[in-house]
């Protein structure tokens, strides 16, 4: 679906003048699955009746730890096509294998009886298998480089035309790298940022290992798409309000594609010197997202909450616990979380604690948006104490958003914001 990336063609040039070593590192090794996925059972708790609400919990996965084939139960080949990316994909099983400890792509120029196309490449899809709306991706994998290669972690809808055709229909490329370039790129492909050359304005290169494995991380939110390499964030796509589908797409289950490409498109002509290309991808491990998270601000920002009135800011003084609160200040200001994962006809408690700097100030702690009548509590004390409110989904609601607002003039800190299920 992809097109040619134009755009970029002449930066390509310019990298390709100065050649990098081409890589052919091909060793595996194998990656233990860390303590955190084991111990997923949550040790946050914050009491007896808290449910594990503010972690990531695993959903699917596959460590690409057998040999041989792939998991068909997971996978299927990605299908050759007539465009830049597909044209040379194969069903051979050489170049689409599990080694033990990864999924090994592969592209050469060996010739293939019955079958005379200049290259053959691998390429998987979780189409009609595995799909998600919203969660976190995580894939650690390396590649080689060489003049001709594109490799690519990246993500379609299903149904594919849930909003119209390619770009409409929307396209999250959560890793990209071509020929020797010693960055690789997250990119968004909708109605609005792309172009006619099927180049996009949404797109950010960043720097990666290119001699090693790299953990790149997509978390997609109803709010945002957040693009990480070796867990530190890259590029930030966030929908914008009333910019309808052909901006915000992302609301429909995507699958996922992993491929070694080449020799068309964006990365140009192979130099078969440089081959074989592959592309080695030690796990994939998706997770839904937490139903609420970050409420005692120790990540140091505010996301996922959003803010309005412009006051607030997550700052290092006035903690309730740990070393950080959210602060609101100036005017009218408010955050708020968007929930997503509620399970419908259900109560849930949000609660959390604040302060008003001023005898006389209040800020509320409150839910909309859940198929109910707003609720909301109110706090005045000049030191932190605790107020919550309760509700309960409607029938058909999964949704809910929460907030900790301040009406009024003053300055007001929050902290240790919970959810409950009830
Ligand atoms: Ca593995
Ligand atoms: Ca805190």
């Amino acid at each position: 679906m992809r097109k040619t990336k134009f755009w970029l063609v002449l930066s390509l040039i310019a990298t390709s003048l100065s050649i990098f070593a081409c890589k052919k590192d091909s060793t595996a090794t194998k990656n233990p699955i860390p303590e955190e996925i084991k111990a997923k059972a949550s040790t946050k708790l914050l009491n007896a009746t808290t449910v594990a609400t503010t972690d990531y919990e695993l959903i699917w996965s596959d460590e690409f730890n057998s040999n041989g084939s792939f998991d068909s139960t997971k996978w299927s080949y990605a299908d050759r096509g007539t465009v830049a990316w597909n044209k040379y994909m194969t069903s051979l099983p050489a170049y689409a294998s599990q080694d033990g400890s990864n999924l090994v792509l592969r592209m050469d120029n060996a010739v293939v009886a019955g079958d005379p196309v200049a290259y053959h490449a691998g390429g998987v899809k979780s189409m009609g298998k595995f799909s998600m709306t919203y969660g976190k991706v995580e894939v650690r994998a390396k590649f080689t480089q060489g003049r001709g290669s594109w490799p690519a972690i990246w993500m379609m809808p299903e149904p594919a035309t849930a909003y119209g055709g390619w770009p409409s229909c929307g396209e999250i490329d959560i890793m990209e790298h071509v020929n020797n370039e010693s960055v690789m790129y997250h990119t968004i492909h909708n109605g609005s940022v792309t172009n006619a050359n099927g180049g996009s304005t949404a797109s950010k290169s960043a720097t990666y290992n290119t001699t090693d494995y790299n953990l790149y991380t997509m978390i997609w939110s109803p709010n945002d798409i957040r693009f990480y390499v070796n867990n530190v964030l890259q590029y930030t796509y966030a929908r914008v309000s009333g910019g309808g589908t052909q901006q915000w797409p992302f609301d429909v289950p995507f699958y996922l594609i992993l491929n070694q490409a080449g020799g068309a498109g964006w990365p140009g002509a192979i130099t078969n010197a440089d081959l074989p290309f592959s592309m080695q991808v030690d796990y994939v491990r998706v997770y839904k997202l937490p139903l609420f998270s970050n409420g005692d601000f120790e990540s140091g920002v505010i996301y996922p909450w959003t803010t309005w009135g412009g006051g607030s800011s997550v700052i290092s003084t006035d903690a309730r616990t740990g070393t950080k609160c959210i602060r609101e200040t100036g005017g009218e200001t408010s955050i708020e979380q968007y929930l997503t994962g509620l399970t419908p006809n259900t109560t849930y408690r949000f609660g959390g604690y604040a302060k008003v700097s001023a005898a006389g100030q209040s800020v509320s702690i409150g839910v909309k948006n859940y198929g109910g009548t707003a609720v909301n509590a109110t706090i005045g004390t000049t030191s932190y104490s605790s107020n919550s409110v309760t509700f309960t989904t409607g029938t058909n609601n999964t949704t809910a958003t929460v907030y900790f607002y301040k009406p009024l003039s003053g300055t007001v800190y929050g902290d240790d914001f919970y959810l409950e299920k009830l």
